[in-house]
């Protein structure tokens, strides 16, 4: 197999990919997706950047940013090789779908400014999607010379145990090395925040891209108040062999499958609840309660209690719905029909062999 590994492990190449390749797959390139686009997608490859269609069995929305991909020679996706961490939630609107949002992310970079935009709940709902996606969070606070930062800090802290919080004004080059001690050379970073926290602003700063400038006029549009915002996801390569994705601003974030991340965000939440004196406990005044006894001496805010409750009943509901949807076979694709038949016969072959 003709891999040029050195550029390959440059853009993030490692052996959980290589060990998924086989000798029919010697004649494929390995590319990783770069952006997302309405019917093809751009990818990089130790060639280059390539332009991929996607096979009449596979749909473009079944593939997202940082994706690695097998391409025939003629510029067509083969396969998508699993993906090391996913970061999906449900379809915005009535949709009962799942979204990709991004793929094989390492680390990422909940972004907020130190102003209005800090929102607890939304925060939270962000974290919740890293923990379930298997990637590290870090909490990005932005605009900290336009104001104090040091209350948002606290806040921020009590989001999650053990939370990395970094406060910068993404305007300023030290932003980079704030950044940089969170994430490795190899490592995918991706940033996720509402609209006009800096995001784009730390891509341009991470990329080595000077004075703000746009990173590609293709990538972003100006709004009538002469604000760029970006509409697409993008992977770019970033200073000292890392890669950064850039996101447009999120409105809506419902949750899917987060049961593990709500788990991990929420951890002293469902300590506590092991602590109840009733299995079944509502936390709603019962006797035993340990989560009402943490409230009454101060150590836990109602407030979080609330948005507890709310994310896993968001989440049980959503994940039902998409499921239900799923078994009826309105979201089974035919490429997810393939690959599943073909993992079949594979696992098939195997029985066969012992
Ligand atoms: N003073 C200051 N201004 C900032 C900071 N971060 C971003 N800005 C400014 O805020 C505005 C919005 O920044 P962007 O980087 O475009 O925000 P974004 O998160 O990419 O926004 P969308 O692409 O719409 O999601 C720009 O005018 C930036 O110069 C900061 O830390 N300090
Ligand atoms: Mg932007």
């Amino acid at each position: 197999m003709s891999l040029k590994l050195n550029e390959l492990t440059s853009l993030g190449w490692t052996s959980f990919f290589a060990e998924q390749l086989d000798e029919n797959d010697a004649n494929l390139i390995p590319a990783r997706i770069s952006e997302v686009r309405r019917d093809v997608v751009m990818a990089l490859s130790a060639d280059g950047v390539v332009d991929l269609i996607t096979p009449p069995d596979m749909s473009v929305s079944e593939l997202a940013v940082g994706d690695w991909v097998l391409a025939r020679s003629e510029n067509r996706v083969e396969r998508v090789l699993e993906r090391r961490t996913r970061i999906n939630r449900r379809a915005a609107g009535h949709d009962a779908r799942s979204q990709l949002i991004a793929a094989n992310v390492d680390v990422l970079f909940v972004t907020t400014s130190c102003n209005a935009d800090f929102n607890a709940a939304r925060l939270e709902r962000y974290l919740v999607m890293a923990a379930s996606a298997g990637c590290v969070p870090v909490l990005v606070l932005t605009k900290a010379d336009l104001e104090e930062a040091a209350p948002y800090i606290e806040q921020a802290q009590e989001l999650q145990l053990g939370l990395a919080v970094v406060a910068l004004n993404a305007k300023n080059p030290d932003a980079v090395a704030q950044l940089m001690e969170h994430w490795q050379a190899g490592e995918t970073a991706a940033l996720l925040g509402s609209s006009g926290v800096g995001k784009s602003t730390l891509t341009n700063a991470l990329t080595g891209v000077v004075d703000g400038a746009p990173l590609t006029a293709a990538i972003r549009e100006d709004d009538a108040k002469g604000r760029h915002t970006t509409t697409t996801r993008n992977l770019y390569p970033a200073l000292n062999g890392r890669w950064v994705i850039d996101t447009p601003g999120m409105r809506e974030l419902q949750l899917l499958d987060a049961q593990d991340g709500i788990g991990a965000v929420f951890a002293d939440l469902e300590e506590l609840s092991a602590q109840c004196k009733f299995r079944n406990c509502a936390h709603g005044g019962e006797p035993g309660c340990a989560i009402g006894a943490a409230i009454k001496i101060g150590d836990l805010s109602e407030d979080r209690l609330t948005r507890w409750q709310k994310l896993t009943q968001e989440d049980a509901l959503n994940t039902e719905t998409v499921h239900e949807a799923r078994s009826r076979g309105k979201a089974t694709t035919r490429y997810q029909r393939r690959t599943q038949e073909e993992a079949a016969s594979r696992k098939g072959k195997h029985k066969k062999r012992r």
